[in-house]
């Protein structure tokens, strides 16, 4: 087992005062370092000798996406080239890749948060783990695949895609954690049932599962289908990759590894801190890392911090699942609507399967918002009828938790793409 009671069991005070030692230091450290850090602070009057605490933190300016694409490919880094020895990059659909570097103590640190996470998952080194995201420049794959071996599991790193191949890993090797996207996580079952393979069968315990949002009634699914607990874990390449918080078994909220990546949540719109308990943007600061620390890092997705003790023991905060990223957000004729929303509504039909694509359109001046969803084999019916009055019971259902009107178009089974790694859930061809 890999659990760090010291510092995952800390009180409250000694968390602080590691905290704002690691802040101080970091503070100094990229003012040093990174010149547009210091133009930033200098441009808002902050010098690090006012960085005392970690009370301090929102003296500090924000950092987004854009500095670091402003920065590509490596002008945010604090370490000089030769004590990077690694690189991973997240796409992003517009623009430039954001690229993150790790030093030799980066690349420990993530592993063993990485480890932590696992070990509170209830992995443990007996386990036959299969590393099913992808490994490349996504931080998905390497980052699972380090943080097995740190924790002494066995590690299996097929990577995404190939679902037949993963199956019969599965079956041969006898895995018993899967690691990979949850909407993956439901193609695998997907294909188990097509290959007429009872889940029951096979050892998997345990899902990894995180890289995109998911809600809880998708968690049920997942769990009944592939018969095993599945645990969300959450990170993004900029703060480190996956690894920044993850659930225990009690499965009631993400343990921020708050001795590295220290978590605030802010109003997206005013900027300002928000009451604690609140739903807000989390904001990260990395408070040990070397090769690109990252202050005040506007993550924009939303949630909200839990400080209760958990059940497990752990006293590091948790973070609630996310509700979606600000930027995710629908705004359609002013309501805002996530798809994680939809996802819930149609999880809770027998009928439909939570494969879903939302197209939205603006005619006229006036958005639409258009939602195909797949039906279940046994629904899919030649009868006109049958079929639109199933369309009429989708919509209603929608549309009363949305509060908009919707158009539903009902698929074929199987045919909204698969993906072994982020669904794709909305295509928004407006043009704003
Ligand atoms: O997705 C890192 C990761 C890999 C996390 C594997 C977990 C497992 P990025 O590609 O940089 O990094 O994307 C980061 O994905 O800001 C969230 O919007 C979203 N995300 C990641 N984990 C979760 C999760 C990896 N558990 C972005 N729930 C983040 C909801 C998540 N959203």
């Amino acid at each position: 087992m890999y659990w760090n009671k010291k510092i995952e069991c800390a009180s409250r005070q000694a968390l602080t005062e590691i905290q704002s030692e690691r802040l101080v230091k970091t503070v100094k450290r990229v003012y040093e370092n990174i010149p547009y850090y210091r133009e930033k602070m200098d441009n808002t009057g902050i010098t690090p000798a006012k960085i005392k605490s970690i009370d301090d933190i929102s003296k500090l300016p924000f950092t987004t996406k854009t500095d670091l694409r402003d920065n590509y490919p490596f002008g945010a880094f604090a370490v000089p080239m030769n004590e990077i020895v690694r690189v991973h990059a997240s796409s992003g659909t517009t623009g430039r890749p954001t690229v993150v570097g790790y030093s030799k103590n980066d690349i420990e640190m993530w592993s063993e948060n990485v480890a932590r996470c696992l070990c509170m998952a209830g992995v443990n080194p007996n386990d036959m783990v299969q590393v099913a995201y992808g490994y490349g420049l996504f931080t998905g794959g390497l980052g699972l695949h380090y943080g097995t071996e740190y924790l002494g599991a066995t590690t299996i790193p097929i990577s995404g895609g190939n679902t037949k191949k993963q199956i019969q890993l599965m079956r041969d090797f006898g895995s018993t954690v899967i690691c990979c996207t949850p909407s993956y996580a439901l193609y695998i079952a997907e294909v188990l049932t097509e290959m007429g393979i009872d889940p029951d069968s096979l050892k998997l315990r345990t899902g990894i599962l995180g890289a995109e949002p998911w809600s809880e009634n998708m968690r049920k699914e997942i769990e009944q289908k592939l018969k095993i607990k599945a645990i969300d874990i959450y990170g993004l390449s900029e703060i480190v990759g996956p690894g920044v918080s993850c659930e225990c078994t009690q499965q009631a909220g993400m343990h921020v590894n708050e001795d590295h990546f220290y978590p605030e949540i802010i109003d997206p719109e005013t900027l300002k801190p928000m009451p604690p308990g609140e739903v807000g943007e989390l904001v990260f600061s990395t408070i040990s890392k070397e090769g690109i620390p990252l202050l005040r890092y506007r993550t924009r997705d939303l949630t909200r911090l839990i400080y209760d003790k958990c059940e497990c023991g752990r006293t590091l905060v948790r973070m609630e699942k996310c509700k979606g990223r600000s930027d995710d957000m629908l705004i359609i004729r002013g309501v805002n609507v996530f798809p994680s929303q939809i996802e819930s509504v149609l999880l809770e039909m027998s009928e439909t399967e939570p494969h879903y694509l939302l197209i939205v359109e603006r005619d006229d001046n006036l958005d639409t918002l258009k939602i195909q969803v797949e039906v279940q084999e046994q629904f899919f019916s030649d009868e006109i009828k049958e079929l639109q009055n199933l369309t009429k019971k989708i919509k209603a259902n929608i549309e009363s938790t949305l509060g908009i009107s919707v158009t539903v178009q009902l698929v074929e089974p199987r045919t909204i793409e698969r993906t072994a790694g982020k669904a794709k859930r909305v295509i928004d061809n407006r043009e704003l």
